[in-house]
């Protein structure tokens, strides 16, 4: 850790606000949920964060980003990561955020994350397991929790949410890293960043049901993550 957390204590002097940052996610046929999101965005952030979706939906989703003022991407329905991948590489702002578009993370949570940016962090993940997380799914909480215990043991530091996609980053941490996977990116944006050294910490939050339907396979959803996290590990090993 030591030379990423000197740095990022040099840096901790720069007081960001919500103009340094992107709010960033992919969005697939989210109509029941992302008018919510946004104006919940708008709401904490007084307008002042930018929002970007890409987006690969056939349904009202890109039209309703569009109305509260959203940048908008087009892109083919590839995968979760593709499309974080695409809305993270997008801003230039110092600060990035990324949500899910479904109303499971909590906007409020933005002020204490941008908090701890400015405390000197350059990852801010947000942990909905610690709470309980009483509204996810029995099966994705099991598999959540197997997800962190895995990560913990093979990254070697306390993961205490692997798969969280509510988090902060510091626009170089989002630079400087070649990111490899596609169901298991959020994994991955925790663990290449902690076993590099950089300043991460994780925040408790609350976790609510999904607003609209899933579009992921558990299973096989499941078993791609966990090839991420024992893959994004050695990887990172070995380097
Ligand atoms: N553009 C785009 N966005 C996607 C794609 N797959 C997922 N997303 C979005 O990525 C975010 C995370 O996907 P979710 O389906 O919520 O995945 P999850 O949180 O693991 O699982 P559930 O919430 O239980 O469905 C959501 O905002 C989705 O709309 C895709 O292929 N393309
Ligand atoms: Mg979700």
């Amino acid at each position: 850790m030591g030379q990423a957390t000197a740095h990022a204590q040099d840096r901790a002097r720069e007081e960001y606000t919500f103009a340094d940052v992107s709010v960033v996610m992919g969005t697939y046929d989210e109509e029941a949920a992302i008018g919510r999101v946004l104006a919940d965005i708008e709401d904490v952030t007084d307008g002042r964060a930018e929002v970007v979706c890409v987006d690969g939906s056939t349904d009202r989703t890109p039209e309703i980003a569009h109305e509260h003022g959203a940048r908008v991407i087009e892109q083919e329905p590839r995968g979760y990561g593709v499309a974080l991948r695409a809305a993270l590489s997008t801003p230039d702002r110092p600060v990035v955020i990324t949500t899910d578009c479904d109303d499971t993370y909590p906007m409020d949570a933005l002020p204490d994350f941008l908090g701890a940016i400015n405390a000197g962090y350059d990852v801010v993940g947000g942990d909905r397991l610690s709470g309980g997380a009483a509204a996810m799914p029995a099966l994705n909480r099991l598999g959540n929790r197997v997800f962190a215990l895995l990560a913990t043991a093979l990254a070697g530091t306390r993961v205490r949410d692997a798969t969280s996609g509510m988090r902060a980053y510091r626009r170089e941490v989002v630079e400087d890293i070649d990111w490899t996977e596609n169901t298991g990116l959020s994994a991955e944006l925790l663990l290449r960043p902690s076993m590099r050294g950089y300043a991460v910490t994780e925040r408790p939050i609350e976790y609510r049901e999904r607003a609209g339907e899933t579009t992921l396979d558990p299973v096989r959803g499941g078993a791609a993550i966990a090839g991420s996290i024992c893959k994004v590990c050695l990887d990172e090993r070995r380097r």
